[in-house]
């Protein structure tokens, strides 16, 4: 596999149900790559390691056509035949576009929902299932929010919203982040679902942009932004992302101004079975965390609570309680 250049995410998963792994390569400005694992010279009686592992290109046998700039991707058997789909977060033509709308940009490429058919090809099953999200995504999740065996998805958008899909076991998902205490708008750029505090019930945490810049949400910078919007094309060609947006926060700009800048957040899940309901955990003082990038969770100390580690890429002023 040398020489195998701009990968985004790699991940691991057994699409043939062979024993062997496989593995799935996420590219951004090249076609993106699976290759199935086979072990090598394997000890008699299939004991012990392996000498060795060779992986194949099935790109082509499997049907797989991904040319879009994708940049993460998360396994999960969404339909639950036993077979391991993939579902690709896909950014945007960023070399002839720009993400339009600040906080909302919706004029990405769709993501992808990839069905498993026996591990011999892939059915591209985006618009039937309902998340072809057309955000400029950076990171993906998955996982069972509301315990009913069927995982959901997460999806992190830059310049936009996360967006949370919940799996309605029929083939097709529901869109439900408002509904679900989990709306939240701006630089996206990590999602990572994990049972944070210990009751059985998948959180949440997602990173965003933590900046003292309180002057983005405030009257004086969004009415100058309107005016600005007004005497600009874009009113138009975009307007009804900008209805959309409106509805979707019943006109409250302030809110979402400030929003865009309160750093990383923690949604713990208070649901009770069929409706995902989240709170968000401001006291966990866990959304200080600079201009968030990627984030996971993970027990780093071997006591057996998670904890999280949350990359970021620029640091704000030292002006820190101002959100
Ligand atoms: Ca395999
Ligand atoms: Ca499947
Ligand atoms: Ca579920
Ligand atoms: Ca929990």
């Amino acid at each position: 596999m040398a020489g195998i250049g701009r990968v985004h995410s790699a991940i691991f998963a057994d699409f043939d149900n062979d024993g062997d792994k496989d593995v799935f390569l996420a590219r951004y400005d090249s076609s993106s790559l699976i290759f199935y694992g086979e072990s090598q010279n394997v000890p008699e009686g299939g004991v012990g390691v392996p000498a060795g592992y060779l992986f194949q290109d099935k790109s082509e046998d499997l049907g797989l056509s991904l040319t879009e700039p994708c940049v993460s991707a998360c396994c999960l058997d969404f339909d639950r035949d036993g077979f391991v789909d993939i579902y690709v977060g896909v950014n945007g033509d960023a070399k002839n576009e720009v993400p339009r709308v600040p906080f909302f940009a919706r004029n990405g490429k769709p993501n992808r929902l990839l069905r498993n058919v026996g591990g011999e090809r892939f059915e591209d099953v985006t618009e039937s299932s309902g998340v072809g999200d057309s955000g400029w995504t950076l990171a993906v999740a998955c996982g069972d929010l509301n315990g009913d065996g069927w995982t959901d998805l997460g999806v992190a958008n830059d310049f936009g919203r996360k967006n949370i899909y919940r799996n309605n076991g029929d083939g097709t998902f529901q869109e439900c982040a408002k509904e679900a205490g989990t709306l939240d708008f701006s630089g996206g750029m990590g999602i990572a679902f994990a049972d944070v505090d210990g009751d059985e019930r998948t959180d949440i945490y997602t990173s965003n942009i933590y900046s003292n810049q309180r002057w983005l949400g405030e009257d004086k910078a969004l009415l100058q932004y309107s005016r600005n919007l007004a005497r600009s094309k874009w009113i138009i060609s975009d307007f009804s992302e900008y209805w959309d947006l409106y509805r979707i926060t019943e006109g409250d700009w302030k809110s979402l101004g400030k929003m865009a800048g309160e750093g990383n957040s923690l949604f713990l899940n208070r649901g009770d079975g069929e409706n995902l309901k989240f709170d968000e955990a401001r006291e966990s003082c866990t959304n200080r965390a600079g201009w968030g990038w990627g984030v996971c969770l993970a027990d780093l100390d071997n006591d057996t609570d998670l904890d999280i580690y949350a990359a970021n890429g620029w640091i704000t002023g030292k002006k820190v309680d101002d959100l």
